[in-house]
């Protein structure tokens, strides 16, 4: 749909939105296309590399309008990205999280490679703090088997027991009919609540 990198670029909200938040390099332009079956979102290998907010608008198959729009964000916490990246997460990362009305889901995306970093509580801590909901989604599982896997995904939970992860792999499509029914979910439930968006 567009780019955005200032508040008065957003698109005018319609229809319920999906947030992809995590730090640099987690895989949110990774998961994004995965769900979506194309390339539609830009990936690298250097973090950093997704600096706009940007909307894509999701059609089911067959039918003619978008049900949903799916928001990728920059990523945060990443100790090669410059300065600047993070001054952007105030100017308009933060006002979107925080007053977007129709963001019906974050998704927190964490690397389950990756030990608990103090950026990813942060995360979870501001998405509290501000009462949008939130799923975590634990992403490059492919890397892991098994009882590695199980021990990553305890080690994100262990503080917070009634968190639930959706272990995800971009290159295997592990986790993706399981996101894509809470992604579901969600909208759902957001819509039936939320009678002044356009629908
Ligand atoms: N093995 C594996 N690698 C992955 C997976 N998902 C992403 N990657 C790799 O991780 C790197 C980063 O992926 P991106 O999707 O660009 O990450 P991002 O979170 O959008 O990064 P920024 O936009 O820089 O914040 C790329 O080299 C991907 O190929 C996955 O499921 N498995
Ligand atoms: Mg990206």
């Amino acid at each position: 749909m567009t780019s955005a990198t200032a508040t008065n670029q957003f698109p005018a909200p319609a229809i319920p939105e999906v947030a992809f938040l995590g730090r640099s390099n987690v895989g949110k332009s990774s998961v994004i296309n995965s769900l979506l079956g194309t390339k539609i979102a830009k990936t690298s290998s250097t973090p950093g590399r997704t600096r706009s907010i940007n909307f894509f608008e999701v059609r089911w198959p067959g039918r003619p309008q978008p049900e949903v729009v799916f928001s990728d964000l920059p990523g945060y916490g990443y100790a090669r990205v410059p300065r600047e990246i993070a001054s952007q997460w105030s100017g308009f990362i933060e006002p979107y999280l925080k007053e977007r009305r129709c963001l019906a889901l974050c998704l927190a995306l964490v690397d389950l490679n990756v030990p608990p970093q103090d950026s990813d509580k942060e995360l979870l801590d501001f998405l509290n703090s501000i009462g949008r909901p939130f799923l975590m989604v634990g992403t490059k599982a492919d890397k892991l088997s098994g009882n590695t896997l199980r021990k990553s995904i305890e080690a994100f939970t262990k503080d917070m027991p009634h968190l639930r992860i959706v272990p995800f792999s971009a290159r295997t499509g592990l986790g993706r009919d399981e996101l894509w029914q809470e992604i579901r979910q969600f909208i759902h439930n957001f819509s039936a609540h939320s009678p002044e968006l356009a629908l």
